[in-house]
């Protein structure tokens, strides 16, 4: 009963801002999206999308009048983009590029060196340096090519650090050493000088020994010349974990180092099931989060993992957990939503 009473509510809410009922002011107009509002600060504010979700018209909608910039989820990852050695696809992240063209929406790039997703071609076998050099160069420099003056931004390195701060142990470092996160970025600036090049991470949103590792390395390479412009906080936050509450201050160090930051992959997951507490607590978390970067002035966009629970990555990862997005699996706007909402303000 007390559910459905909720669920009625959810409904009429999002009736009324579909409708521009909600405010009087606004009677005969249309409510200003998340993105209108973002914009009004300079900000952007994003989702995440991924191929198969596409065919959903009714996601597509929402996803399309929203947001102004799309994140492919996979679509321009290494396994996607190269299959086989030399021989590139841009079947998938060409269709969410043209999708946000269309909607005049601007494209987050992901991911062009990280250590998942990659294929089989590329981990099943042995690499000389020189030989791996000379592959991510090529890849780099193929897709960042292919996507010239279409994208915003790249995530060039994704997850380089372990949690401890130390340099992740994958294929790239093992084989290449720690000079490939220079190099990478040296080459991605040549093939595209005006995208804005980022290393994004997960639990970097904290001041701490990871965030510390990032702050270190950005430091050495400004003073290198090398072509880095923002640091990328993915934000994938959880409840039962607690807030970052060093977040402002973690976004205001990196811009006194001449970088953007941005929220890049933000959702706040919980232990199902989903209370109207703990939904209001995510609410707190995600009115917190935009108002972190607001007050930060080069922290330049948040965007959202996928804004729907409908196509959240969550459940399958951590089972038992999930219902980490703004919109519920129905596509209606949840307490998170509308405090995004008070806090673009
Ligand atoms: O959203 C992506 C999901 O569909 C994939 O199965 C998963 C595989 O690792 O990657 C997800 O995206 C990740 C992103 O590329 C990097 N940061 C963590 C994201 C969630 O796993």
């Amino acid at each position: 009963m007390r559910k459905n009473r909720l669920r009625l509510v959810g409904v009429l809410a999002a009736v009324l801002v579909a409708t521009g009922i909600g405010s009087p002011a606004q009677a005969s107009h249309k409510q200003p999206t998340l993105a209108d509002l973002a914009e009004r600060h300079g900000r952007y504010f994003g989702s995440a999308t991924d191929n198969p979700e596409l065919t959903d018209t009714a996601y597509k909608a929402l996803l399309g009048s929203e947001f102004d910039m799309i994140t492919p989820g996979n679509g321009m990852k290494w396994y996607a983009t190269e299959p086989q050695q030399g021989v590139f696809d841009w079947t998938n992240g060409d269709e969410i590029v043209d999708l946000a063209r269309s909607k005049h929406q601007r494209v987050r790039a992901h991911t062009l060196v990280w250590h998942s997703q990659l294929p089989s071609w590329l981990t099943g076998r042995e690499w000389t340096a020189g030989e791996l050099r000379a592959v991510l160069k090529k890849h780099i420099q193929t897709e960042v090519r292919h996507y010239r003056g279409k994208v915003y931004s790249w995530d060039v390195v994704n997850e380089a650090f372990n949690e401890d701060g130390t340099y992740r142990e994958t294929l790239w470092y093992k084989t290449l050493g720690p000079g490939y996160i220079a190099d990478a970025l040296r080459w991605a600036h040549q093939a595209d000088p005006h995208a804005k090049l980022y290393v994004n991470d997960y639990n970097i949103e904290a001041v701490g020994p990871k965030s510390d590792a990032y702050y270190a390395l950005a430091k050495e390479l400004k003073a290198q010349r090398v072509p880095l412009d923002g640091i990328g906080l993915q934000a994938h936050l959880a409840l039962q974990y607690g807030y970052p509450t060093t977040l402002e201050d973690n976004l205001r160090r990196f811009s006194r180092l001449g970088l953007d930051t941005a929220l890049t992959e933000v959702d706040v997951r919980m232990i199902l099931p989903a209370t109207d507490e703990k939904l209001a607590q995510q609410a707190d978390w995600y009115r917190d989060l935009t108002e972190a970067c607001l007050a930060v002035r080069r922290c330049v966009g948040v965007t959202v993992w996928d804004y729907t629970d409908k196509y959240s990555w969550i459940p399958a990862f951590f089972p038992g957990e999930g219902a980490a997005l703004p919109w519920d699996e129905q596509l209606l706007p949840k307490p998170a939503y509308f405090a995004i909402r008070d806090a673009l303000k």
